[in-house]
């Protein structure tokens, strides 16, 4: 019995159910079919490589240690700390006002990990927000989009959200904060490559991609492959097959 791998390159327009594929690179699913991904267009970045120049923070009784530190990784990255404040903690870190366009497609993420269980975090009065806080043309707030983080962790994690920004918005503020849970002594949060990205328009997509199948049971006739597909002029695509024999349930060698 034989096991058969698909490596599809190229695509446009393939139609097949995200779940059909076990990787991809630059490819999207997108109304029941995949395409070449779009686009981003970064208008926001922020490694700390050169500390928290353009941040405002607000610290609560000056509690916490806010500022950059080195990440373990080799670069440095934002961290927030208790060394020795016993009590009620608060703390805010927020950008500058980023210009947007209206209405655009957003990708928001960053990396993150803390000792602190952020699940459910809390401000007070409208201060101390985790939230991409949308500003209109007058400079008033529209509903904001908040942000949420995870349970606590030893191991970098990754935050990505993708919505779109509010239609009269103008402006955004990337504000990080929060007033419970406190932190208690030794208790820190580090976070790194913050990003904001709008989705190109007009359309642009990545030049090339692909996808791997999922392994399919070849049986004794074998399989054929058909394909329904969109491509535009100077567009190609291209299969590749692997195929292995079964081994344990599994393609082995
Ligand atoms: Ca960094």
């Amino acid at each position: 019995m034989i096991r058969a791998i698909l490596v599809v390159m190229m695509l446009t327009g393939l139609a097949e159910a995200a779940d059909m594929y076990c990787a991809e690179k630059s490819v999207e699913p997108t109304e029941g079919r995949l395409q070449l991904a779009r686009r981003w267009e970064r208008i926001f970045f922020a490694d700390f490589e050169q500390g928290l120049k353009g941040w405002r923070t607000e610290n609560y009784q000056g509690k916490l240690e806010t500022g950059p530190a080195d990440d373990g990784q080799g670069g440095k990255c934002l961290q927030v700390m208790n060394r020795k404040a016993k009590g009620d903690t608060a703390f805010e870190v927020a950008s500058e006002p980023i210009p947007v366009r209206g209405g655009a497609r957003f990708q928001f993420g960053f990396r993150w990990r803390s000792t602190l269980s952020m699940t459910a975090l809390v401000g007070h009065k409208g201060r101390y927000m985790s939230q991409l806080q949308w500003l209109d043309a007058a400079g008033d707030s529209l509903e904001p989009t908040p942000f949420r983080f995870g349970p606590a962790c030893k191991q970098w994690q990754e935050v990505r959200l993708r919505l779109a920004v509010p239609d009269q918005a103008v402006n955004v503020v990337i504000r990080i904060g929060f007033d419970e849970p406190n932190f208690a002594i030794g208790d820190l949060l580090a976070m790194d490559d913050i990003r904001l990205e709008l989705l190109r328009e007009p359309p642009v997509f990545e030049r090339s991609g692909f996808m791997v199948s999922r392994p399919l049971r070849i049986e004794n006739e074998g399989r054929r492959i058909s394909w329904d597909a969109d491509t535009p002029p100077g567009t190609a695509i291209r299969f590749q097959v692997a195929s292995a024999p079964e081994e344990n349930g599994g393609p082995g060698n």
